[in-house]
């Protein structure tokens, strides 16, 4: 492998661990908490994980190490989208499964959790692993979306175990992810397998959080990247003077990557999905809601702005939720080849107009012609719209701009309007992890193995107390069946790990809220700057802007 002069500084690098897990792991002692409950749906949750519900929470701390010697075959899968920090996870546990015996061996399976069904892995070694410390990416196993939750796969899942003889398996993912391996916690406990599973929360979108998970690994990086681009971007704009920037960033359905970077570069404009919902807004509002900001702007000589936008907002614009519902039903079965036969879009264009309600045709019609034609194309396999392939950047500005011709007809707007579109995602989620990805990754990884090596099944890694410095973070795990509930999905009540979106009440929010009205208006900007690796403290190890306020800091 070609490394580059930063990869080879990044190999250098020792990612710090909290203080108890220093020092050696003969020195790394259990200390047993109390049981726990699921935050919800108690009863539920226990007859369906009777094996692994109730355990107690997990603390390391320093002391004789008291688990039982034995030889260690650890499988490793990641799994879903790509979060700075995944490779040091691995290195983190193999580390610590090599300093416990040499003669453990970790597996890691290829291509995500199809790896493990498939059989397809590699055994790491010290050379394979020392080219992936400290940086981004997850090519070191390669990742993928298929999920670990029939019955006939956990029964290949058992066999692929039993054929390398594997003692645990860890699970690098996010809600989903984890909910899978939960469920297969449950089934090797229950089937006597002895492969305990544990894991690790991962996602950019930072939407894996709760009372025991600070914060999902990858966050702290891809904000900081897309920040620094949103930071260049104002500059331009600054600069120019001539361009609004319409930027969609990555996340799903919450807003915590859009709100992280609001909160680090000071934008005029930052959606917030879940207040659109609280709101109810509709698209005619949140398009007034920008003009304004342009027009106020515009008429003191400041045509230029930045308004970022996140992925899942349409989602939460009721009118257009029902919309695509109505979409959704107008396609269903064999109506789509019919739509597809009509010759033309004005054809289509009246299909739709006498499939839907009156008030989603509405909707539709003040829609841009390009996402009404987006609407129609792209259809995911069960044939529902993919929301999130929605150009929503695109959307507002152009809604914008219709908006602000209105105005200026009107004689309340006097200044000009020239857009710039972008879409952050890719670029962020495998940027090279910050020191605090490299370090809480690692941690994450080297705790995961103790959790194994002390027995324990059906556990999340949990490191805590993160918006300090390492030395003084906690080691510990929390069952997951603790930050599960039962919610409908398919058509089925199922457990699962509450996702977590925006409060509208919590500390990050409400500093953006008592802000923004100015930086509407004024122009506020803060540049970032790129991640630092090396050099002072507070430059390096610095955390997001969210977890200081979610900790009063
Ligand atoms: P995970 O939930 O798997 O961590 O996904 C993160 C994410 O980057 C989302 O922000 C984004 O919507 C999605 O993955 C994109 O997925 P894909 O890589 O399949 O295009």
């Amino acid at each position: 492998m070609n490394l580059s002069p930063l990869q080879k500084a990044r190999y250098e690098y020792s990612p710090k661990l909290p203080g108890m897990l220093r020092g050696g792991i003969s020195e790394i002692s259990v200390k047993v908490g109390a049981p726990t409950e699921s935050v919800a749906d108690q009863a539920k949750i226990k007859a369906l994980f009777p094996n692994t519900y109730g355990k107690e929470e997990i603390t390391f701390v320093k002391g004789s190490n008291t688990s039982a010697a034995k030889k260690q075959v650890v499988g490793v899968i990641l799994s879903g989208g790509q979060a700075p920090g995944g490779h040091n996870v691995i290195c983190g546990l193999y580390d610590a499964i090599k300093a416990t015996d040499k003669n453990n061996v970790l597996l890691g399976f290829k291509g995500g959790p199809s790896g493990l069904i498939d059989d397809d892995y590699i055994e790491f070694t010290d050379e394979y692993i020392n080219q992936y410390r400290n940086t981004g990416g997850f090519d070191i196993i390669g990742s993928g979306r298929t999920k670990l939750e029939t019955e006939e796969q956990f029964k290949i899942v058992t066999e692929v175990a039993k054929k390398h003889g594997l003692t645990a398996i860890v699970i690098i993912g996010g809600d989903d992810s984890n909910t899978n391996a939960a469920v297969l916690a449950e089934y090797m406990a229950a089937h006597d397998t002895g492969v305990q599973v544990i894991g690790c929360p991962k996602t950019i979108d930072g939407d894996l959080k709760n009372e025991d998970i600070e914060a999902s690994f990858g966050f702290d990086t891809a904000t900081k990247t897309y920040s620094e681009l949103i930071g260049n971007i104002e500059r331009d704009a600054n600069s120019a003077k001539k361009y609004w920037h319409f930027i969609k960033v990555m996340g799903r359905s919450a807003s915590h990557v859009a709100l992280e970077c609001a909160l680090e570069t000071q934008p005029n404009i930052c959606l917030i999905g879940e207040e659109v919902a609280a709101k109810k807004m509709s698209l005619a509002q949140i398009t007034n809601y920008i003009a304004d900001s342009v027009e106020k702007r515009g008429n003191n000589g400041e045509n230029f702005g930045v308004a970022i936008i996140p992925e899942g907002i349409v989602e939460f614009v009721p009118e257009f939720s029902k919309l695509i519902a109505e979409i959704n039903e107008l396609l269903a079965g064999k109506k789509t080849e019919e739509f597809n036969a009509l010759p033309n879009w004005a054809a289509k264009y009246e299909f739709i107009k006498k499939g839907l309600s009156g008030e989603s045709f509405a909707v539709f019609d003040i829609l841009p012609e390009f996402v009404q034609q987006q609407l129609f194309l792209e259809r995911d396999p069960h044939g529902n719209v993919q929301v999130s392939l929605i150009e929503s950047e695109k959307l507002f500005s152009e809604m914008v701009k219709a908006e602000l011709a209105k105005r200026k007809a009107a004689g309340t707007y006097k200044g000009k309007f020239g857009q710039q579109h972008h879409f952050f995602g890719y670029e962020g989620r495998c940027a090279f992890p910050s020191n605090f990805d490299a370090d809480y990754c690692y941690s994450l990884g080297y705790n995961a193995f103790m959790l194994i090596q002390y027995g324990y099944t059906g556990y999340l890694s949990k490191v805590s107390n993160i918006s300090k410095p390492a030395e003084e973070w906690v080691a510990g795990g929390m069952p997951i069946t603790k930050m599960m509930n039962m919610e409908r999905r398919n058509g089925e009540d199922k457990p699962v790990i509450r996702k977590a979106l925006v409060e509208l009440d919590g500390a990050p929010f409400k500093y953006f809220e008592a802000h923004r009205e100015e930086w509407a208006e004024k122009t506020c900007f803060t540049y970032p700057g790129a991640i630092q690796y090396f050099g002072p403290a507070e430059v390096c190890d610095l955390t997001t802007r969210t977890l200081a306020l979610e900790k009063g800091e």
